[in-house]
């Protein structure tokens, strides 16, 4: 088999505009590579192009940085780069080299038959929240008038989507934090729903650290007593997929002990006295007994959260644990409906926010690669939405597709009778991300043509006919926005690898061979002012923000509809951009994970991160101090149930559930619920925890239940 990865790419010094640069010769200022913190950074090329990794202050991360971010340009001149389009006709055989005319003529060739026999929809897109907004923007309009296919999803709605959902029907807008993170550290008290922020995003931390040495409160809701619960003035040891029943019986007690804050409710909220008909019902006994969490515990929460109300205000997060369940979007409702009762969106240093996780969690949601969305946070059934952007893209808005499927459902329909033929796939290693693993792969190898871009041979891209080799985050320049809302540069600071091409140029490229008469180009900035003009008036508005206006400002908050307008920090002052001005309370009710324990599964299985991977774990897998780090999946076990199950310290566990199962390494702790395993999702093959997940879907987000399922614990051998 011939090398597929080249090793020669170490990558030369840049010379770019002097904004990029900062004191001292070839040191860009930008932002880390990875979550949504976005971390600022400078990278510092040498002469030998060896690029070294420096903190760089910003109100996120002053001045911090986790592992991950230290390493961040490891990756650029990793022998594990692919430099080098491959193909092959056969997916049994190896791949082989192919210049880029090739194997671009061979993509374009192939959407173009499959379209023909199959319909526009038999091609489909996966897209990513990791991509700059330049280039998720390009990625839907592509989809839309290139392909002309409805049939586009991107990784997000693994993500934020629960989280979006709840916070639209409140709110009528999501911004994941509506306010600045350093609002934070001003605030009396915290409560965070199922976040790990410690081992996720450890730079924030400061922020809470800043809340408790002023003896304000943080209250952490997670089945283990992680970094972040440990530092927690309260942690609640909730069973995982519960957070709704928490929630409510939350709001019973405020109510009940007299926080509820009764001027607010009236004055700038409606639906309360429906939120309150089932929260009535949750009276705190009931709550322990399906939660785990005591009476003692949840009534001390409000009381923390209620005087923080009192005082320099309270604050209400949630994160994946919470959202990623079957019922996710119900449950950051009743965390909102929580929050509304006391008072907090729009109040300073108070409100209600969930944590976006990818480096581009906000602005990949927010342009146009979710299959119900159009540029602007537009909604692709709305005549007016269709015709503003369509007069933007060129086209008649009779031919932009409608709403498709979301990204499971998508995955689960590909090769299938009227399913698409093609997909092409953007910034999402879902082989190892997606749950119920093997039935993806299933879906996967039923297609006629899979076509992955990216930066090294993911999981997901060794199943491909087709691999693109892209720039990745120190080749290119784009803007990113975080999880503030903040739209900032990400700067390129050195050249590409030779042979590897930005996605800007891919899709244009593509399009030009596909005849599309929409104008594409592999301008970034060029096309950022497009995006611009197909936000404005939308409610994910940045027509105001420009370029060098990010450059000058280090940063703009969106909605900024125009060049004039200061950009909107902080949300909900004034009102809330729903019809009546109010925010509204939903009335949601509790409902059982879609998988209970029984005899033959026992053991509830959660699902998450460590602190030394990223997500598939395709990047940091690849970064060596990272992976000696954390070279292999532990499965956190209490020992009273490892135990019960013949497991010791160091033993290989297999965790089997009703649809597949996958291998890691027990690690005894105490910190876990005895009838919980945890399990993060950061390795592929039999390591793989998502062959074991539920993809269970939230009926409205179409979120999969990652963090909760029924398992049991199989010895597979010894330490
Ligand atoms: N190191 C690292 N950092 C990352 C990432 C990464 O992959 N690695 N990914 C980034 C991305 S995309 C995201 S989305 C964020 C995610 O950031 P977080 O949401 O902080 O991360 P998770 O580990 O998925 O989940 C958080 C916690 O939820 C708990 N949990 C599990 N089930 C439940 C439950 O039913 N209820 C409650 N209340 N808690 C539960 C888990 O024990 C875990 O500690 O991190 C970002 N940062
Ligand atoms: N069991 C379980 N599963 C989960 C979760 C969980 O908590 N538990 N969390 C879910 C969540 S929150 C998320 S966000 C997803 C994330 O899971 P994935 O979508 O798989 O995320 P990544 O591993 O970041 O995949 C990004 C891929 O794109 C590549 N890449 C990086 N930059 C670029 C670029 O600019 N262009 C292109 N084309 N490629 C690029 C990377 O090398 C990598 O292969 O996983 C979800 N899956
Ligand atoms: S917290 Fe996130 S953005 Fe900051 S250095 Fe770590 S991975 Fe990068
Ligand atoms: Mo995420």
């Amino acid at each position: 088999m011939r090398p597929i990865y080249r090793g020669r790419n170490v990558p030369e010094a840049v010379r770019k505009p002097p904004v990029h640069t900062v004191a001292g010769m070839g040191t860009t200022a930008t932002h880390c590579a990875y979550c949504a913190l976005q971390c600022a950074m400078t990278l510092t090329a040498d002469a030998g192009g060896r690029v070294t990794v420096g903190p760089r202050d910003f109100p996120t991360n002053r001045g911090g940085l986790c592992q991950k971010g230290w390493t961040a340009a490891d990756l650029l001149g990793s022998p594990e780069r692919l430099t080098t389009p491959l193909l092959r006709d056969d997916r049994s055989r190896p791949f082989r080299e192919a210049s880029w005319d090739e194997a671009l003529d061979v993509v374009a060739d192939a959407i173009s038959a499959t379209q023909a026999a199959h319909g526009r929809d038999a091609v489909a897109v996966l897209g990513g929240g990791g991509l700059t907004n330049e280039k998720a923007y390009q990625l839907g309009k592509f989809a839309r008038v290139a392909l002309r296919t409805k049939n586009i999803d991107y990784n997000g709605r693994y993500c934020m989507s629960s989280a979006a959902a709840a916070s639209n029907r409140a709110f009528g807008i999501d911004r994941g934090l509506p306010f600045p993170l350093p609002d934070l550290a001003e605030t009396g008290a915290v409560l965070i729903a199922g976040g790990n922020v410690a081992e996720t995003m450890p730079p924030f931390m400061q922020h809470l650290t800043a809340v408790l040495d002023r003896g304000g409160a943080l209250i952490v809701a997670d089945p283990r007593r992680t970094a972040t619960a440990d530092r927690a003035t309260l942690h609640l040891p909730v069973l995982p997929g519960t957070d709704l029943a928490l929630a409510l019986g939350l709001l019973h007690l405020a109510v009940a002990d007299g926080h509820a804050d009764r001027a607010y409710i009236h004055d700038r909220t409606t639906g309360f006295d429906d939120a309150w008909r089932t929260a009535a019902q949750w009276w705190p006994e009931r709550v322990e007994r399906v939660t785990g969490v005591s009476v003692a515990a949840q009534r001390a929460t409000v009381a923390q959260l209620a005087a923080g109300a009192r005082g320099r205000g309270a604050v209400i997060l949630t994160a994946r644990g919470a959202e990623q369940q079957s019922k996710g979007t119900d449950t950051v409702s009743a965390l909102i409906n929580l929050a509304l009762a006391l008072g907090l969106p729009g109040r300073p240093h108070s409100g209600f926010g969930c944590i976006t996780g990818q480096g581009n969690g906000q602005g990949g949601r927010e342009h146009g690669q979710k299959a119900d969305q159009l540029p602007g946070y537009r909604k692709i059934d709305d005549p007016a939405a269709r015709a503003h952007v369509a007069g933007v893209w060129g086209v008649d808005p009779g031919e932009l597709p409608g709403a498709g499927p979301s990204a499971y459902e998508l995955l689960e329909s590909l090769g299938t009778d009227g399913g698409p033929r093609a997909l092409l796939v953007h910034g999402t290693n879902l082989a190892v991300s997606s749950p119920r693993g093997h039935r993806v792969a299933e879906r996967l190898a039923a297609l006629d043509t899979l076509v992955v871009c990216d930066v090294v041979m993911s999981e997901t891209a060794a199943l491909a006919d087709v691999v693109l080799p892209v720039t990745q985050f120190a080749e290119e320049d784009g803007t990113m926005t975080n999880l503030e809302g903040r739209v900032i540069r990400r700067r390129r600071a050195v050249a590409p690898p030779p042979g590897v091409r930005t996605e800007l140029e891919v899709l244009t490229e593509l399009a030009a061979r596909l005849d599309c008469v929409a104008a594409f180009t592999a301008d970034p900035e060029t096309v950022f002012d497009e995006l611009r003009r197909a936000s404005a008036g939308g409610v994910a508005d940045y027509a105001g923000i420009s370029w060098d206006r990010v450059d000058a400002e280090g940063g703009v908050f969106w909605p900024c509809p125009s060049a004039d307008h200061p950009g909107s920090p902080r949300l909900f002052a004034d009102g809330f951009p729903t019809a009546d001005g109010r925010a509204r309370f939903v009335a949601v009710e509790h409902r059982p994970p879609a998988e209970d324990v029984d005899a033959e599964h026992p053991v509830y299985l959660t699902t998450g991160r460590v602190l030394q991977q990223y997500q598939s774990g395709a990047q940091t897998r690849r970064v060596p101090a990272l992976a000696a780090a954390a070279p292999e999946p532990q499965v956190e076990i209490h020992p009273d149930l490892a135990g019960r199950n013949g497991l010791a310290d160091g033993d290989q566990v297999r965790v089997v559930s009703r649809r597949g199962d996958a291998v890691g390494r027990v690690r005894l702790t105490t910190t876990i619920r005895p009838d919980t395993v945890f399990m993060p999702f950061h390795w592929g093959g039999d390591q793989a925890v998502n062959r074991v997940t539920n993809p269970a879907l939230d009926p409205i987000s179409r979120m999969p239940e990652f963090k909760v399922c029924a398992v049991r614990l199989e010895r597979v051998g010894t330490s």
